[in-house]
């Protein structure tokens, strides 16, 4: 599908002039639309191999941008501060395209960037207070969301994904990840800490992001600020302990996701406690003891799941995760497990 057609499809105010690709996300793909009267539009491409229902998912993001919007609408944020979907010239809120894909299209917040890594402790707190507050504006959001991902923190089936796929072994890759299967066997019994208070009703069920790694907040360029928390596919309900877990294993280290040398990854102390103070100091009063006692537990949770996929994916050649070069995933496996035995 050609992009530009598709934008030519949502209610603009004038109409759209060309379409450049945009970097980053791992599963779907953005254009940056300027329009001939110079405004400028963000354009998404739903990937229906990891989404198998879009329109689940925009409806809820439907219901939670009109939630968060509302509050811009109170005078509690400024425009740039809050995701706002472009409704189609039939008034939906995406296009389905002859391919099955659902597209959208959300008001361009300019003068902002994404980072992939934190710069310092004061940037990762930016970022974990940015969630935090995500996690606040969402306490008195009621409305039902879909499950737009089924189990998508069930670490227990995602090391069973793991074992099968090593089992099989279909790619030859087994002997290239030994060291890696034997630490996601050892420390197999991580999977069954968290999620299981959430299951027997310990923990509060909340509505969550779900994905809460620095790559999806939106920072001023400017001054630095964290704006907005983005990229909400996966809100659903879940244990707010998932979201700061997952930025712990995103921020606790200078290198990152995508380190180059998993060896070299080391936690630092001084992110982490800027990771934990940040969060909390965005979510408030929301946060219980129980889950304040556990959100280190959780940082090695959720790193150990995310090492489990990237296994799993370079174990099934590569099949989720977009790679740059055959180690890729199992780069980027090694580094989440460095971070679980460090944190
Ligand atoms: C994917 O698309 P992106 O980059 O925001 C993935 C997350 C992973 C993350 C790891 C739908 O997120 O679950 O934690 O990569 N999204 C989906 O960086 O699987
Ligand atoms: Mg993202």
């Amino acid at each position: 599908m050609d992009p530009l057609d598709i934008a030519r499809q949502f209610a603009l105010p004038a109409p759209p002039d060309s379409v450049a690709a945009l970097e980053g996300g791992l599963i779907n793909r953005s254009w940056r639309v300027p329009a001939v009267d110079g405004s400028e539009w963000l354009l998404q491409r739903i990937n229906p191999d990891v989404f198998p229902d879009g329109a689940n998912v925009m409806e809820n993001v439907a219901r939670l941008t009109a939630h968060l919007g509302r509050r811009h609408a109170r005078g509690e944020s400024s425009e740039r501060e809050c995701l706002a979907l472009v409704r189609t010239t039939d008034d939906a809120t995406a296009v389905r395209a002859d391919d099955g894909a659902w597209w959208r299209m959300f008001r361009f917040i300019g003068r902002a960037h994404t980072r992939h890594i934190a710069q310092d402790a004061d940037d990762a707190f930016r970022a974990a207070r940015a969630f935090g507050e995500f996690l606040a504006h969402l306490a008195d959001f009621t409305e039902p969301l879909h499950e737009t991902i089924a189990g998508l923190h069930d670490t227990a089936r995602r090391v069973k994904v793991l074992e099968d796929a090593s089992a099989a072994d279909l790619e030859g890759r087994v002997r290239h990840a030994a060291k890696e299967l034997e630490l996601a066997h050892e420390w197999r019994g991580l999977a069954h800490t968290v999620g299981p208070l959430l299951d027997a009703g310990r923990l509060p069920r909340r509505v969550v992001h779900n994905d809460a790694k620095i790559a999806n907040v939106l920072f001023d360029d400017a001054t630095g600020a964290a704006l907005c928390v983005i990229d909400l596919d996966t809100v659903m309900p879940g244990t707010a302990l998932w979201d700061v877990g997952d930025l712990l294993r995103s921020l606790s280290s200078r290198a990152g996701e995508e380190s180059a040398d998993p060896d070299e990854v080391e936690v630092e102390r001084e992110r982490v406690e800027a990771v934990r103070d940040g969060w909390l100091t965005g979510a408030g009063q929301v946060v219980t003891g129980e889950e304040r006692a556990l959100i280190l537990d959780a940082g090695k949770v959720i790193a150990y799941e995310q090492g489990v996929r990237f296994l799993t994916d370079y174990l099934l050649g590569d099949r989720y995760y977009p790679v740059d070069d055959e180690e890729h995933n199992l780069r980027r496996a090694r580094t989440q497990f460095r971070i679980v035995a460090q944190l």
